[in-house]
């Protein structure tokens, strides 16, 4: 049975993880049909070939894939991302994960303004394979954004993960790897200063995809053209793009 979800965790960890949410059958029927398309067995129109090494995430895949967008809009997400979120959800950008990204330290804000993630492991992850690291309670402290880094920010010049690890060493908490299990969903906060974890097992899989979300009243949201992705099914483009 589906773990619950600990609100008052969230709130205070900036991350909580719901055991359980999807089955070993439901999971293993994602990777299989990721791994027909990275190797060419299953064709899908906007899914580009790729060479037999080739395994960088993909990104917004819903856009042109069915299953990808189902897997966007599980209705079993819905409830979960409502009590983060304080308001409806609305999907708005999937990562598919073959293999650990070991991405440095960032906050996915910094992005996708607003967002918070459902992270959900189609494998068991642990730090042999890639777990995420995760600062606990960052989210409660500095969100860097683009005007840091601009002329006159505090982090002018600087490279954007190496602003993020200074942010983090002034948080002074440390970072924790999340390890899940198979089906488990790892609801984080788009300001939690995380990164990808070193492989510990070069060449181990680490099947995730990562869903980005943002609440159904933000406003204030830059990439008008992608859409906007109701657990209804509807779509919505909020702000109205304008043309040219
Ligand atoms: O899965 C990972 O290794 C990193 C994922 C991540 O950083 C994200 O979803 O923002």
């Amino acid at each position: 049975m589906s773990g619950v979800m600990d609100i008052e965790a969230y709130r205070r960890d900036g991350f909580t993880v719901v055991e359980g949410m999807f089955t070993a059958d439901k999971c293993e029927s994602f990777v299989a049909y990721m791994m027909d398309l990275q190797a060419g067995r299953r064709v899908l129109e906007g899914f580009a070939a790729r060479a037999a090494d080739e395994w960088g995430r993909t990104h917004n895949q819903h856009w042109y894939d069915p299953v990808a967008h189902q897997w966007l809009t599980n209705p079993e997400l819905e409830e979960p991302l409502r009590q983060c979120l304080r308001d409806a959800p609305e999907g708005i950008q999937t990562m598919y994960f073959w293999v650990g990204s070991e991405q440095g330290r960032h906050q996915d804000q910094f992005y996708l303004p607003g967002c918070m993630s459902a992270w959900i492991a189609l494998q068991d992850v642990d730090v042999q394979n890639g777990a995420m690291l995760v600062q606990p309670g960052s989210h409660r402290g500095r969100l860097l954004v683009s005007a840091d880094l601009a002329e006159g920010g505090e982090f002018a010049g600087w490279d954007y993960n190496e602003a993020v690890d200074a942010i983090f060493q002034r948080n002074a908490v440390e970072e924790v790897a999340v390890e899940v299990r198979q089906g488990d969903v790892v609801f984080f906060d788009g300001v939690l200063v995380h990164r990808g974890g070193p492989i510990l097992a070069p060449g181990s899989f680490r099947h995730a995809l990562a869903n980005h979300y943002i609440a159904y009243g933000l406003q204030e949201w830059p990439h008008v053209r992608w859409p906007r992705v109701g657990f209804d099914g509807g779509e919505r483009h909020y702000p109205v793009p304008q043309a040219g």
